[in-house]
C-alpha cells in the first residue's frame, strides 16, 4: 500500500489516533488528526505526536478536510453515523479502520478473537501459548495496544493475535484474519447500534474475507454463534461443552479431545486452574486457535495448566465473617454476569452502572434463584430495578462505597457477595479498572 505523499486524516487521537499518525507520518504520508476534543485535553498526546510534521484539527470535526482526503482512518471510538464521515462516504472517499490499515501491512499468521465476551481471557491465553512455543508474538488489538503498532515496530514477529472488537470491525474492507473465533453473541453496546442485529451483523465481519485455506473457530454451544456461522467460506472450527465432534475441540468427563483431519490431541482439565465453565471455552477456543497454527500439543497444555484468572474477572478480594466478596468489574452486559451469577448461590448482588440500552431480563431467572439481595447503583439503577427489583429483596445505594456497606449487613455468613454491574462504569467512575480498585478498597475497608 503506497502511502508516500498522500492525504490522510486520521479521526480520533486517543491511542489508536496517536499509533496510526505516527506509522503514517513515518511512510511519508501528509497527516491530519481531527479529535472533538480541545487541544488543553490532549496534552498527553500531542507530545508524543511532535516532530512528526503532523498537521491538526482539535476541538471539531472540519468536513471539507473530510471530503479533501484520500484516505480516512477512523478511530474505534468514533461512531459510524458521524455526518462527516457518512459525507466523505457519499462522495467516494476510502474510509477504513485502525485494524485495516495494520492487516494491509501483517505478513504472518493473524489470529483474531472476538465475541461479547471472554475477548481479553482467551486472547491473553492465546498470546501465552505462542509465546510458550517459542513463537516471537505481538498480542494487540482492543487488549490494549493497537494493531498498528505491529507494523510501526522494526521488531521480529512470527505472529499476531488480536483481540477485535465490533467497533473496530466497522470499516475494514480486506482484513483477513487465518484464524478467527466468534466466542458467543449477547446483547452489547445498544448505545451504539440501531438494533442487537447490527451489532452482530459487525462481529460477523470477521469473517468476511477468509477464504476456505482460513479456519473460524466458533462455539457450537452458542445457538446464535452456530445459526449465523453456517455458508462461511473458511473452514468451520467449532468448540464444544456438550457435543463430541469428529472435528473441532470439545470437551466431556473431564477431558479436552482435539480432532483435526483424522488427527486427536487429549487434554485432561482437572489440573487447570482458571475456574468457570466460560474459561473452559475460552480455553478451547485459544487451544484450537493455537493448535490450527503450528504450535505443539504439550507446551500448548503447559500454558494452559499454569493459566491464573486475569484481574476484574470474577476475582476473590476477601473473606469477612464468613462472607465471601468477589468483584467482576470487567462484567459489562448481561452475558458475562449471567456467568457469574452461576457460578454462586445465596449472593448479594452489587450491580449498575451506565446503561447500554439493551435488555436486562435475561437476568431474571438466575436473580429469582440465586440473588438474595440486589443493590444497584448508578444510571442504570432505575430501569435494572423496574426489570429485576421485583423478584427479590432490592435496595438503591448512592454510591459504590454504600453498596459495599449495605451489602456487608445484609449478608449472612456462607453467602456471598458480588460486584458484576452489567453496565460500564463511566457514569461514576473513569474506568472498569477504577471501579473495581474502589470495590476493593471499600471491601478492605469493612
Ligand atoms: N472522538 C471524536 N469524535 C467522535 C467520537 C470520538 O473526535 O465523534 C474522539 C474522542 O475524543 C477520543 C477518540 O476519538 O479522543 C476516541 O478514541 P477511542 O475511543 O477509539 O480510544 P482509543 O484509546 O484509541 O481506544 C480504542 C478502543 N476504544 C474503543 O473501542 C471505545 C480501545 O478499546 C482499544 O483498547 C484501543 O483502541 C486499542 O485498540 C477499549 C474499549 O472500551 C478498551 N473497547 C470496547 C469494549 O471492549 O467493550 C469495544
Ligand atoms: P472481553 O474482553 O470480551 O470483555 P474478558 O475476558 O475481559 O472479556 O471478560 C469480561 C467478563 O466476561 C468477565 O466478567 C468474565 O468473567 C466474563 N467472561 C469471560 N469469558 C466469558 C465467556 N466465554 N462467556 C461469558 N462470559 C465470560
Amino acid at each position: 500500500m503506497e502511502l508516500k505523499n498522500k492525504n490522510i486524516l486520521v479521526v480520533g487521537l486517543a491511542k489508536t489516533g496517536v499509533a496510526c499518525a505516527r506509522f503514517l507520518a513515518s511512510k511519508g504520508a501528509r497527516v491530519t488528526v481531527t479529535d472533538m476534543r480541545s487541544e488543553s485535553a490532549l496534552k498527553s498526546q500531542l507530545a508524543e505526536l511532535e516532530g512528526y510534521g503532523i498537521k491538526l484539527e482539535l476541538g471539531r470535526h472540519d468536513e471539507t478536510t473530510f471530503l479533501a482526503s484520500d484516505l480516512i482512518v477512523v478511530s474505534p471510538g468514533v461512531p459510524m453515523d458521524l455526518p462527516q464521515l457518512v459525507a466523505a462516504k457519499l462522495a467516494g472517499r476510502e474510509i477504513i479502520s485502525e485494524i485495516e490499515l495494520a492487516a494491509r501491512f501483517i505478513d504472518v499468521p493473524l489470529a483474531a478473537i472476538t465475541g461479547t465476551n471472554g475477548k481479553t481471557t482467551t486472547t491473553t491465553i492465546l498470546g501465552a501459548i505462542f509465546k510458550h512455543n517459542g513463537y516471537h508474538t505481538f498480542v494487540g488489538g482492543n487488549i490494549g495496544d493497537p494493531l498498528i503498532e505491529v507494523a510501526e515496530s522494526h521488531q521480529i514477529v512470527d505472529q499476531v493475535v488480536a483481540e477485535i472488537s465490533s467497533f473496530q470491525l466497522e470499516w475494514i474492507t480486506s482484513f483477513r484474519p487465518t484464524v478467527a473465533a466468534l466466542l458467543n453473541l449477547s446483547e452489547d453496546h445498544l448505545d451504539r447500534y440501531p438494533n442487537y442485529q447490527a451489532y452482530i451483523n459487525a462481529k460477523l465481519r470477521i469473517f468476511e474475507n477468509q477464504t476456505e485455506e482460513d479456519f473460524a473457530v466458533v462455539n457450537r454451544d452458542d445457538p446464535l454463534v452456530w445459526q449465523h456461522v453456517q455458508g462461511l467460506k473458511a473452514s468451520l472450527f467449532p468448540f464444544s461443552r456438550k457435543i463430541e465432534l469428529e472435528e473441532g475441540i470439545f470437551c466431556s468427563d473431564g477431558v479436552i479431545t482435539y480432532r483435526h483431519n483424522g488427527h486427536e490431541e487429549c487434554f485432561p482439565t482437572a489440573a487447570i486452574r482458571l475456574q468457570g465453565v466460560h474459561n473452559l471455552e475460552n480455553i478451547m477456543a485459544a487451544t484450537a486457535c493455537a493448535l490450527l497454527l503450528g504450535c505443539r500439543p504439550d507446551e500448548t497444555f503447559e500454558t494452559i495448566l499454569c493459566f491464573e484468572a486475569l484481574h476484574h474477572r470474577m476475582e476473590f478480594v476477601r473473606d469477612v465473617n464468613g462472607v465471601r466478596y468477589y468483584e467482576d468489574s470487567k462484567a459489562t452486559n448481561v452475558g458475562s454476569v449471567e456467568k457469574a451469577l452461576e457460578s454462586f448461590t445465596d449472593i448479594t448482588l452489587i450491580a449498575g452502572g451506565k446503561d447500554k440500552g439493551g435488555s436486562y431480563a435475561p437476568l431474571a431467572p438466575l436473580v429469582k434463584e440465586r440473588v438474595r439481595h440486589l443493590i444497584l447503583i448508578g444510571e442504570a439503577a432505575g430501569r435494572m430495578a423496574e426489570e429485576l427489583g421485583e423478584l427479590t429483596d432490592t435496595r438503591l445505594a448512592e454510591s459504590l462505597e454504600d453498596a459495599v456497606r449495605l451489602s456487608a449487613g445484609l449478608t449472612a455468613a456462607g453467602g456471598t457477595v458480588l460486584m458484576s454491574p452489567a453496565c460500564s462504569s463511566f457514569d461514576m467512575f473513569k474506568d472498569y479498572e477504577e471501579r473495581a480498585e474502589r470495590f476493593i478498597a471499600a471491601v478492605k475497608a469493612l
